[in-house]
């Protein structure tokens, strides 16, 4: 009885489910302070500078606060307005009514344009060496120095309450906040961009957004005015390529990459210059969801991004992802087969190795969603010294976007004031003034430079202490064209389609199939058809297959390139296999299932850094057949298969006979295999397996892909292994079957 209660103590910490918190195992942790730093200190945070920043600001329920109004007055009742009566009208004099009305009612600002529903999260980089061999930045000097970053994940076309699994590019947005200010990688999960010019940007977002006369339909490409814009304006197709890749329905914001996607500048001490892209590359690497899988965890679980990063930061499984450079001496600049001012195109990783220069963990949820996340303002053109940019005609535009959509979406000129946007060096030392809301209250009569009266404080700096643009000549005439060099708008879509394992390839073929089937205009999906030859014959066909059509002739234009080499690196099937972190597993089971496998199955998941969930069909707690109690985490319902990355089936013969006659229960190990998640039955489980055709009841036939029995309740140290590398696999492509069964 002992050890069951160590038990069940032990199973209540690591699967306590509170709501919303769904996999969350310790609760938020009571951080100790510091007496040196202010902030509740929780893994060292307080070298956090930002975040120590902003500690002046948080505002904390403590049990001596009286509520009060906004100008200070002790408010003796929030329940009633003030009446002329108790059954009259509200008094126009009750001021507290109408402060907290007020405040109400302009509670909302404008949301983001595009890129509206977005998480984010504190953190910090540390570089690993010193770069000062190509750049000056100061955060890329000093190994030990780590510098504090808020990094936001979002969606791109979808509006603020959309949900999260969708496909669409993903924002990754890094601010990070060096000594010498601040500085921005605003880039996405794929490393490239569907035009040329900012000029385009209009057009595509107006194309891709819910269509303007009835706003449908919401967070997706499947409709006709983004087939439209897109069959139209071809230098689109390599990033639509990847839109129908797996790379669009990330698993977790961790599992993602994420790019600069332009090629900027690093610029060293001496003042030369090299050119770069920015890659970020996850540690736990790159893994994607299923196109069913999505649809239904938009419905179930609308927030299933953002609730992953939230819990595992507060779990301490911190997201990590390594920051990779592709560096170009300028020399080189015209040695690639495509324009490295062109954000259509890519850098082959197998052309110029990406070199890994540093870490970017996050550590830290913030305390306010409004405050810090959907404040912080991001902009391309936020640089500090040893970084520059370059002429990419799409950078260039952005140069001028971020800025200005501040203005509306922020209230005004004086956004950096908002505590997430303040750099952690000294700013605002200049001569700008006045603006809506401005907070500071800058002391002495003198507002100009030059200025006599105040010594011309503040001074500008030495050349070598502050930015100084690269020296570059420009010299030209006013021209609106696109340079010839920018005009193959295919072969890197062939590349991609070519680096594609098969699985990959036959869920392109399907995401071209699905959308265009929600394009009501047959000639745009013809166009596509056609088009799509220039990448490959193949995938043009099977494409046009599934739509009925046939394919035009196509004249002979020079596509699809035949030398065209796979690189291997932009394939998921070579990504990291070899962790647990994070991975989430059901355990599904009834009233006497065998407890002892599920003590083995907990440790040894959870200790590998899996989440493991008990799910029935009802909530309370589980009798199993040894007599301990088992809390149940949620039901087939609620803690649906889609939400886990595996399925085991307990052992135990009446919980078993439980499972064997309820539908949910079926349907919910069907649809994991369907989605080729890693399925291990128990002891009795196994039966379960062969009731619902997955298994074969004789012995001889070979146990399908990612499928893991153990004949006994007991595990052997043989099983757990290949199950936990079952697991850290993630997905098993190559099961057979999958497309017969109704799940
Ligand atoms: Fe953006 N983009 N963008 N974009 N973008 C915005 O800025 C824009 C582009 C990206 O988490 C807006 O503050 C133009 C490429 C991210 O807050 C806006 C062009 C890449 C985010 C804007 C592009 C991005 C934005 C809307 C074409 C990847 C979210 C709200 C020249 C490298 C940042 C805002 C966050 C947001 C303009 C193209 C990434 C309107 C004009 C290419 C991650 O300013």
């Amino acid at each position: 009885m002992a050890t069951s209660w160590i038990f069940l103590s032990c199973l209540y910490a690591i699967l306590t489910v509170s709501h919303g918190e769904m996999f969350i195992d310790t609760g938020h942790k009571e951080q100790a302070s510091s007496p040196s730093c202010s902030v509740s200190d929780v893994d060292g945070l307080c070298d956090n500078a930002k975040v120590a920043s902003l500690e002046g600001f948080r505002e904390r329920k403590s049990e001596q606060d009286i509520m009060t109004t906004n100008q200070g007055i002790k408010v003796v009742d929030d329940d009633n307005s003030e009446k002329a009566g108790e059954r009259g009208p509200t008094l126009m004099e009750d001021f507290i009514f109408r402060e907290k009305m007020t405040h109400f009612d302009h509670e909302r600002i404008p949301e983001r344009v595009v890129h509206a529903r977005g998480s984010a999260a504190h953190g910090y980089f540390q570089v690993y060496k010193s770069l000062a061999n190509i750049t000056k930045a100061n955060l890329f000097q000093d190994p030990t120095k780590k510098t504090p970053v808020f990094v936001r994940f979002s969606t791109a076309q979808g509006f603020r309450g959309s949900a999260d699994t969708v496909r669409d590019v993903r924002g990754f947005a890094v601010k990070l906040y060096t000594d010498e200010g601040v500085f921005d990688i605003v880039g996405n999960n794929m490393p490239v961009f569907f035009i040329q010019d900012s000029h385009k940007f209009p057009d595509i977002v107006h194309a891709l957004k819910p269509e303007p006369h009835n706003e449908i339909p919401q967070a997706s490409s499947a409709h006709d005015t983004f087939w439209d814009f897109v069959t139209q304006q071809t230098e689109t197709q390599h990033m639509v390529i990847w839109l129908m890749s797996d790379r669009a329905l990330p698993r977790a914001y961790a599992n993602m990459e994420g790019f600069g996607v332009h090629t900027f500048r690093l610029v060293d001490a001496k003042g030369i210059s090299r050119f770069v892209k920015f890659h970020w590359k996850p540690v736990l690497g790159v893994h994607s969801l299923v196109w069913d899988e999505v649809q239904k965890i938009a419905g179930k679980h609308p927030d299933f991004n953002r609730q992953q990063l939230y819990d595992d930061i507060e779990n301490g499984k911190y997201p990590e992802w390594e920051l990779g450079l592709q560096v170009v001496e300028e020399a080189d600049e015209h040695k690639f087969d495509f324009d490295l001012l062109d954000s259509t195109k890519l850098i082959p990783e197998e052309l110029v190795p990406v070199q890994r220069v540093g870490k970017l963990v996050l550590n830290r949820n913030p305390d306010s969603y409004f405050a810090e996340v959907e404040q912080v303002a991001f902009h391309s053109a936020n640089i500090v010294p040893g970084i520059d940019f370059t002429n990419d005609p799409l950078l260039q535009g952005r140069l001028f976007s971020y800025l200005d959509t501040q203005l509306s979406r922020l209230g005004g000129p004086n956004f950096h004031e908002i505590p997430i946007n303040q750099p952690t060096c000294p700013f605002r030392k200049n001569n700008q003034r006045d603006g809506f809301h401005r907070q500071t209250i800058n002391v002495g009569r003198t507002s100009y430079s030059v200025n006599g009266i105040n010594n011309n404080l503040p001074q500008p700096a030495a050349r070598n202490r502050g930015f100084v643009s690269i020296q570059e000549r420009v010299d030209g005439h006013k021209i609106r064209k696109r340079s010839p060099s920018f005009a193959d708008h295919f072969s890197q879509a062939t590349l991609f389609w070519k680096s594609m394992s098969t699985p990959e390839q036959d869920h392109i073929v399907q995401a071209y199939s699905f959308e265009l089937s929600k394009v009501g205009h047959v000639f745009i999906r013809q166009r596509l058809v056609d088009q799509l030859q220039n990448v490959d014959a193949t995938l043009a066909l099977r494409v046009a297959t599934n739509l009925g059509l046939k394919l035009s002739d196509k004249a002979d234009n020079g596509f699809p390139k035949t030398d065209v080499k796979p690189s291997p690196a932009l394939s998921q099937a070579y990504t990291a296999k070899d962790s647990l972190l994070t991975r989430k597993i059901a355990v599904l089971c009834a009233d006497g299932v065998d407890g002892q496998a599920i003590r083995e199955l907990n440790d040894t998941t959870t200790n590998a850094g899996a989440y493991m969930k008990i799910v029935s069909s009802r909530m309370g707690s589980l009798t199993t057949a040894d007599g301990t109690e088992i809390p149940i985490d949620g039901t087939v319902l609620s803690l649906p298969s889609v939400l886990f990355d595996a399925v085991v089936v307990a052992g135990g013969a009446d919980s078993i006979k439980t499972l064997q006659e309820s539908g949910d229960a079926l349907h919910y190990v069907l649809e994991a295999y369907v989605h080729y998640k890693p399925l291990a039955a128990v002891g009795e489980g196994v039966q379960f397996l062969q009731h619902i055709g997955i298994l074969s009841k004789t012995k001889e036939a070979a146990l399908p892909s990612g499928v893991l029995t153990s004949a006994q309740n007991r595990l052997s140290e043989d099983f757990k292994e290949r199950f936990l590398s079952a697991i850290a696999q993630h997905r098993f492509f190559d099961r057979q079957r999958v497309s017969a069964i109704p799940a």
